[in-house]
């Protein structure tokens, strides 16, 4: 699958392709998309303006706000009968991001998916064992497809019950594993707990991403499941899993560039910085049909490397995402929004807004905690314990539903949670990364 015409193109060649095909996209939304043609309008700037990939700055950003105010299609460049396939961010309801792609989307996506775990060393002889969840979510399917193209004998294993996944990796012969990173640990754990023997298994290579890990991280999954663990990251908006990936130098991400152009800039003022120093990645979409947004703001802190790398691709690399600059939090794979608990929150009248997010991380897995403060009233009252048994039930299977994970719910006194005199903090985060 590794196509060195593309992944190994001069830098010259890969500008020319690229803007060949962002004039494309560029007249693709301003025609078809009023948010865009309003946008690019006020900006006074039309697609023709853009005379070279460096012009990029003078459009401007797409930002998460857009897609929940266009949705749930608004912001598609082709009419519904050309989209056929649909997926939604992770764990939310109501507004969430809704993403849609044609069938020249699905096979662009399944390419860059492709050149992913074939620079991760599958072959069409290679077993994929495909433990992300299948569904809304981009994780399960976009792999799929991608092992599918590259020919490998896909395993649709999704998520959930470790031990069914273990027998799998033993009668099947698993040899590349997909999932998060610390579903991978706790694979490893529960391999180790077992007493399963590597050698019963046939496992080779990892491809690990949807949240933030660690090089220390990395070591522990190598050493605990005897593979080599590559990354892998992705957004929905701008196509899934696949966007970067790692080669076998495992030195950083390499964009799938002649889709994508990414751009670092400075998250507070908007500026493009140089290559090299750290700020929020932004995404343009130069090949994608149904959603190709514009300079989007993924929100996540990363670098860009320009040097050539060993492996002899010239696609950029990004430096493994550090962290976020809005308050996303990543939980067990999902996108949680403090505000999302918040809401959910503010419809039970029995308590106040007064909360704290407690997220650990206990055998490799994410937990969750949502400490509330209860109503004076409910506490005083005769049978405030059967009550109070009966809000934490209520409260989570509303979190638990929104979200699509489940929270333990810890209701407290009034007035037992701090109070802030300037930014409230709501959330207490004690998974080390390390
Ligand atoms: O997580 C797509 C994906 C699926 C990527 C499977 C890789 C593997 P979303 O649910 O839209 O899509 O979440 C996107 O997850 O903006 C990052 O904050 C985070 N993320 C994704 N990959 C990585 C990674 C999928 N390798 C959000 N390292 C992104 C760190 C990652 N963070």
């Amino acid at each position: 699958m590794y196509n060195p015409e593309i992944e190994a193109a001069s830098r010259e060649e890969l500008r020319k392709i690229q803007y060949k095909a962002l004039i494309k996209s560029l007249h693709r939304v301003y025609d078809n998309v009023p948010l865009y043609k309003q946008r690019f309008d006020e900006w006074g700037v039309k697609p023709d303006d853009i005379k070279s990939v460096d012009d990029l700055s003078k459009l401007p950003f797409t930002y998460k706000q857009d897609l929940r105010d266009c949705y749930p299609y608004a912001l598609f460049a082709v009419p519904m009968e050309e989209v056929v396939r649909i997926h939604a961010s992770s764990g939310t309801t109501g507004k969430q991001t809704v993403v849609g792609y044609t069938k020249n989307d699905l096979d662009m996506w399944s390419v860059c998916v492709a050149r992913a775990l074939s620079a991760a060393g599958a072959t069409k002889r290679d077993f994929v064992h495909v433990s992300y969840g299948y569904g809304l979510f981009t994780g399960g399917l976009g792999i799929h497809d991608g092992a599918q193209l590259l020919g490998a004998i896909t395993i649709p294993a999704s998520v959930g019950n470790t031990d069914r996944q273990l027998q799998i990796f033993q009668d099947f012969g698993s040899s590349i594993l997909c999932c998060t990173p610390s579903y991978a640990l706790y694979l490893g754990e529960t391999i180790a707990e077992k007493k399963i023997p590597l050698e019963n298994l046939k496992l080779k290579a990892g491809i690990f991403g949807a949240e933030p890990w660690t090089e220390n991280m990395r070591r522990e999954i190598e050493t605990r499941l005897g593979i080599k663990a590559y990354d892998i990251y992705g957004l929905s908006e701008i196509v899934g899993p696949g966007v970067s990936y790692e080669c076998e130098c495992q030195a950083g991400m390499h964009i799938n560039e002649d889709n994508f152009i990414p751009e670092i800039i400075d998250p507070e003022t908007g500026k493009v910085l140089p290559y090299g120093e750290r700020g929020e990645l932004v995404f343009t979409c130069v090949t994608k049909e149904a959603l190709p947004l514009i300079r989007y703001r993924t929100r996540d802190i990363s670098r860009l490397i320009p040097d050539k790398c060993a492996c002899g691709r010239t696609f950029l690399r990004m430096e493994k995402p550090c962290g976020r600059s809005d308050d996303m939090l990543i939980i067990r794979g999902v996108n949680v929004f403090p505000s999302q608990i918040e809401s959910v929150l503010l419809t039970i009248k029995e308590v106040l807004p007064h909360y704290m997010l407690i997220v650990d991380r206990a055998n490799n897995l994410d937990t969750l905690e949502v400490k509330v403060e209860i109503n004076e009233e409910i506490l005083t009252s005769s049978d405030a314990v059967r009550h109070i048994e009966d809000i934490s039930l209520k409260i989570k299977h509303k979190i638990d539903s929104t979200l699509g994970i489940s929270a333990k719910i810890t209701l407290v006194e009034p007035n037992s949670i701090p109070r802030s005199q300037g930014k409230a903090q709501r959330v207490i985060d004690n998974r080390k990364l390390n």
